[in-house]
């Protein structure tokens, strides 16, 4: 009744932003992301019949925020009759600050459950399981390139290309640490309830998932490049027009993209993507990432800057 399981998180080129289904957290349009390598969520799952509730620790401190989440999600897993469980998570990378650290604690938190309860692991099953939790960690399930794209009544997944088989590089810029102002399932509803780009929004999000798709196949980066920055800054656009306005970004957000923009301007393979964060991802051809990381260093205003490969999907750790 305990296993161990390890989970990346994934960046969104064409990004999920908005739900046709509160309640089933099913998305509003399709996306398509990298699973990252280096970045990492460790879940471990033991259910005991000796304590009389959930308990959760992160990086060793307890804590009581993501639980009732958490809780909901190993509901799903090994259901309403379950036993209570300990849940002991690290991870080596800022939470809650835009770099999808719940899209890894889910995808490993699902692993982990099915495997202690010794459930059959069908991938997809379990994306559609973390994917009701949090949107986005359904696509940490796949590794590489993965799409997920909404079916009649729930969501598909796929990967579109290996990570080996294109193996970009990211270079995150950290900008500020800490949680974020507004969480993502609340800034979603805001934008659905109140921005005037919204439904224009939603209506395009096919042809940007077509041309991305396109991108991919061909290994066409500067295709790919144009089509995520774009899909980005429009996901922005519509933050920025709801009321409240959503505003993630900071000034150094702001002197990340004219890195990028000055880099690219020196032909170097490099593109931006930002989430719901002030924090920038620069996705780089391999022979750019050295120029990216020592440019996105040297730009007033960084803090860190934290360096990733493509990697698998989730998956149980050999001994938890
Ligand atoms: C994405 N984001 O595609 C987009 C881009 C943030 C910006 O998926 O409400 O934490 O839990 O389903 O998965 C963040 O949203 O949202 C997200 P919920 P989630 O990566």
């Amino acid at each position: 009744m305990q296993a161990t399981a390890i989970a990346q998180p994934n960046i969104a080129l064409i990004k999920y932003w908005g739900k046709r289904d509160v309640s089933r957290n099913l998305p509003a349009v399709g996306s398509i992301s990298i699973t990252l390598r280096d970045l990492f969520t460790r879940m471990q799952v033991r259910f005991d019949d000796g304590i009389d509730s959930d308990l959760l620790t992160v990086n060793g401190s307890p804590d009581e925020k993501m639980l009732p989440r958490l809780s909901a999600c190993l509901d799903s897993v090994a259901g309403q009759g379950r036993s209570w469980a300990r849940i002991e998570s690290t991870c080596n990378f800022p939470i809650a600050a835009g770099l999808a650290s719940s899209a890894s604690s889910f995808a490993a938190l699902t692993v982990a459950a099915a495997a202690a309860m010794n459930s059959p692991a069908d991938t997809l099953r379990l994306a559609r399981l973390a994917g009701r939790a949090s949107g986005s960690a359904a696509r940490s399930l796949y590794g590489g390139f993965v799409e997920l794209s909404n079916a009649d009544d729930d969501i598909d997944l796929r990967q579109l290309c290996a990570p080996d088989a294109w193996p970009l590089r990211v270079v995150v810029a950290i900008t500020a640490t800490g949680p974020k102002p507004v969480g993502s399932t609340e800034a979603m509803k805001i934008s659905r309830e109140t921005s005037p780009f919204y439904s224009k929004w939603v209506s395009e999000q096919e042809h940007d998932l077509a041309i991305a798709r396109q991108a991919i196949a061909a290994r066409d980066f500067e295709m790919l490049a144009a089509i995520a920055e774009q899909n980005c800054l429009k996901m922005h656009s519509v933050m920025w027009a709801s009321r409240p306005p959503m505003v993630y970004w900071n000034a150094a957000t702001m002197r990340c993209l004219q890195t990028v923009r000055q880099l690219q301007g020196e032909g170097v393979g490099v593109f931006f993507t930002i989430d719901a964060g002030p924090q920038v991802k620069a996705v780089c051809q391999p022979e750019a990432e050295a120029k990216a990381e020592t440019a996105l260093r040297a730009t007033e205003g960084v803090r860190d800057v934290m360096i990733s490969g493509l990697g698998e999907g989730a998956r149980r750790e050999p001994c938890g």
